[in-house]
């Protein structure tokens, strides 16, 4: 697994226009639209990539939302195998994408979403660059289940690495359960994602990098790159142990991790 790609310098994405990408990637987003990878006749890379999520991330914070925290992506070889992308990716998390634990979600607004489940932390202190696995984990108000509920924007659910990333790596919405002691061991934990009521995914939390705190290591490392740092307050979803499992209307789902309890919701047409 590579984590190496958010350092590029030469940007191969100078004389494309960014913001007029970041403006398509929050439409799409906005109205549940799919549009065509932007790799498909842009030569856009991974600098480029996130200098498209900022820009488009920075337009739902125009209108109004609050940055909340980050979400790490493909930090497990069965959601790198899932989308035939390998490397550890990142986005932005807003407080619109919050779905309350137990409520219910609309499939309005969304092209074709999965979820997947994840493990949540609460950030006590701020974190920023390279840190230890101690020096993240001090770092840590509490730990809790969660649920990520991402969606493509591109069609088909594919797309490249660059494409991913512009989308704000796929995030969508997330779900988180009730917060537990950070000294609680997180590092192999049963992890199963029910729909309604059968095990569809099943999984440990090892399957995160090796261990979830090595995602929040990497959420440190990889946002400073884009000049920011984790705060204070802020949640980071430390990436999907399984591979996601497409929504479906009418259906609930739940995840369950071991020693930290449940998550879950109800979907609606
Ligand atoms: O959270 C994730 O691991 C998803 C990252 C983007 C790839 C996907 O949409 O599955
Ligand atoms: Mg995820």
């Amino acid at each position: 697994m590579s984590t190496s790609t958010d350092t590029s310098t030469d940007s191969t994405s100078s004389g494309i226009d960014l913001d007029e990408l970041a403006t398509r990637a929050d439409d799409a987003a906005a109205h549940g639209v799919a549009i065509p990878q932007f790799t498909a006749d842009h030569d856009l890379d991974v600098a480029g990539a996130y200098a498209v999520q900022a820009a488009s991330i920075g337009r739902r914070l125009a209108r109004g939302e609050q940055l909340v925290g980050v979400k790490m992506g493909l930090t497990s070889r069965a959601k790198m195998t899932q989308v035939g992308v390998d490397e550890v990716i990142w986005g932005r998390l807003t407080d619109a994408m919050h779905v309350a634990d137990g409520s219910t979600v609309s499939l309005d607004g969304y092209v074709h979403p999965r979820v997947e489940p994840e493990i949540a932390f609460l950030l006590a202190s701020p974190l920023s660059g390279p840190v230890s696995a101690a020096q993240a984990m001090a770092a840590v108000a509490a730990v809790a289940p969660a649920a990520e509920i991402i969606d493509s924007r591109f069609e088909n659910f594919r797309f490249s690495l660059p494409d991913v990333i512009a989308d704000n790596s796929s995030s969508s919405g997330f779900v988180v359960g009730g917060w537990s002691d950070p000294a609680t061991p997180i590092s192999n934990l049963g992890m199963v994602l029910e729909r309604d009521g059968r095990a569809v995914e099943i999984g440990s939390s090892a399957a995160i990098l090796g261990d979830p705190v090595r995602s929040l290591v990497e959420a440190s490392r990889m946002v400073a790159h884009a000049n920011m740092q984790l705060e204070p307050g802020w949640i980071v979803l430390a990436g999907g142990a399984t591979a996601a499992v497409p929504l479906e209307a009418g259906s609930a789902y739940r995840v369950l991790v071991e020693h930290l309890g449940t998550v879950s919701f109800r979907v609606v047409p």
